[in-house]
């Protein structure tokens, strides 16, 4: 089966990293994850990113570096992680699709909240290419 790729913004603002707390699916619902989603035909992880973010936070980002490393997910599913940055002018965040609550999360607060399982290891090493570890 090919490997599909879902994205995850380590988005960072003021030295604090964004969570958002999934609303949907039940499962997942309370659960905190970097926000984002699959990547479309013909789309690149970058594009799905910027994407994602105008559709669930109603932010415009744009992408940095990816974070080396990939997690799995529900099979096809694989979670890639890119550091992102909100843009001069773009709104604040806000919980428009899939979330409920987002946190910006200092240093000292990043293993404060219940992450997913599979974003654990993605968000390791996302603050670890910070150097907010
Ligand atoms: N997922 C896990 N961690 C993440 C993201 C963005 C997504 N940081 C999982 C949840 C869903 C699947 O990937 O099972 C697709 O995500 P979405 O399109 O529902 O956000
Ligand atoms: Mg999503």
């Amino acid at each position: 089966m090919t490997e599909r790729i879902v994205v995850g913004a380590a988005l960072v603002d003021g030295g604090r990293l964004l969570a958002a707390r999934r609303s949907a699916p039940a499962e997942l619902a309370g659960r905190w994850e970097l926000p984002g989603g699959k990547v479309e035909t013909g789309e690149t992880p970058e594009a799905a990113l910027v994407r994602e973010l105008r559709e669930e936070l109603g932010v415009s980002a744009r992408p940095g570096e990816r974070v080396p490393g990939q997690w799995p997910l529900r099979a096809p599913f694989v979670l890639q992680v890119w550091t992102a940055r909100l843009l001069p002018g773009s709104a604040a965040p806000a919980p428009l699709e899939d979330h409920d609550a987002l946190r910006w999360l200092a240093p000292a607060e990043i293993w404060d909240v219940p992450w997913l399982d599979q974003d654990v290891p993605a968000v390791e090493r996302a603050v670890a290419h910070l150097g907010m570890g």
